[in-house]
């Protein structure tokens, strides 16, 4: 080959090159101008939900953060018609924090729970979730007050936004049972959390202590049922991670990182047929590995 012919075949490559950058540069800002950005949310510290009050129906993602010290625990929720703040907080103080099976039972029949994920101060989170237009609340589930329920509505064209691909996903499946698979996870990333079930559910993820196993949790947590704690806990709750409340056929996606180790996936529902008993006490628990 003479160097004219490589001369030409370099060109023609550079021009090739050059094409192809022009049609990545014009396509990009065409794909964000069709997606919305992220809703941000912040929580202050007396749980005060600041958010806009329409956003575009579709895949959002909520951006929270909080100005509370003991963090806060994010939640969206759908209210049947008729169903007010005060009717769901007369409940949840009833029924999911008293034990009344009623309210139990009035709450589970007035609201669809859309997920949501534990926010630390300074550290904001995500929740990525895919909302049809209607009616919503967003609230920090630490507070019973229903002024502290903030109503939103998504209207209008939808975000266009893709569902991110999720780094991981666990299910729950039947009534009260944590699908056994996948048995690891990375430690941090994006996670979905598939309700399959008949029943509401949130994961509540605490890691073992050193030396300690699910066997030994779960000889503690059976012999903590029928008293006083046997002993020390095996797990520590101060380590871990908890998602907000999927209901039966829903999902949520949220960002976690946490760190490298054994942990035990539990869920504190509490289950109405049974009598307020949370879910983990009728053997809602299962190992799972971060790594
Ligand atoms: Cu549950």
């Amino acid at each position: 080959m003479g160097v004219p012919q490589i001369r030409t075949v370099v060109t023609s490559l550079a021009l090739v090159s050059a094409g192809t950058l022009t049609a990545m540069v014009t396509a990009a800002p065409a794909e964000s101008a069709a997606s919305a950005p992220p809703v941000a949310v912040s929580i202050s510290n007396t749980r005060v939900v600041t958010m806009p009050t329409t956003i575009q129906p579709g895949v959002n993602t909520f951006k929270v953060t909080t100005a509370n010290k003991r963090g806060s625990s994010f939640q969206v929720v759908q209210a049947a018609a008729g169903y007010s703040a005060a009717d769901a907080a007369r409940d949840i103080e009833k029924g999911l924090d008293g034990g009344n099976v009623q309210a139990i039972k009035r709450f589970e029949a007035n609201v669809t729970l859309l997920g949501g994920m534990g926010v630390s101060k300074d550290k904001p989170n995500k929740l990525v979730v895919d909302l049809p237009a209607g009616d919503y609340w967003a609230l920090d589930v630490n507070t019973n007050d229903p002024d502290k329920f903030f109503a939103f509505t998504a209207a209008g064209a939808d975000t266009g936004n893709v569902m991110p691909e999720a780094d991981a996903t666990l299910r729950a499946v039947q009534d009260t049972t944590w699908a056994s698979n996948p048995a690891s996870i990375p430690n941090k990333g994006l996670l979905t959390f598939k309700n399959k079930s008949s029943q509401n559910h949130f994961i509540v993820m605490s890691k073992l202590k050193k030396g300690m196993t699910y066997k030994d949790f779960k000889k503690w947590f059976a012999a903590s049922m029928d008293g006083p704690p046997s002993g020390p806990s095996p797990i520590n709750f101060d380590i871990g991670m908890d998602s907000g409340v999927v209901s039966p056929g829903h999902s949520a996606r949220f960002k976690y990182n946490l760190p490298k180790g054994d942990y035990v996936m539990l869920c504190f529902w509490p289950d109405a047929s049974m009598g307020g008993m949370p879910h983990a006490f009728m053997g809602m628990h299962r190992g799972i590995t971060l790594k």
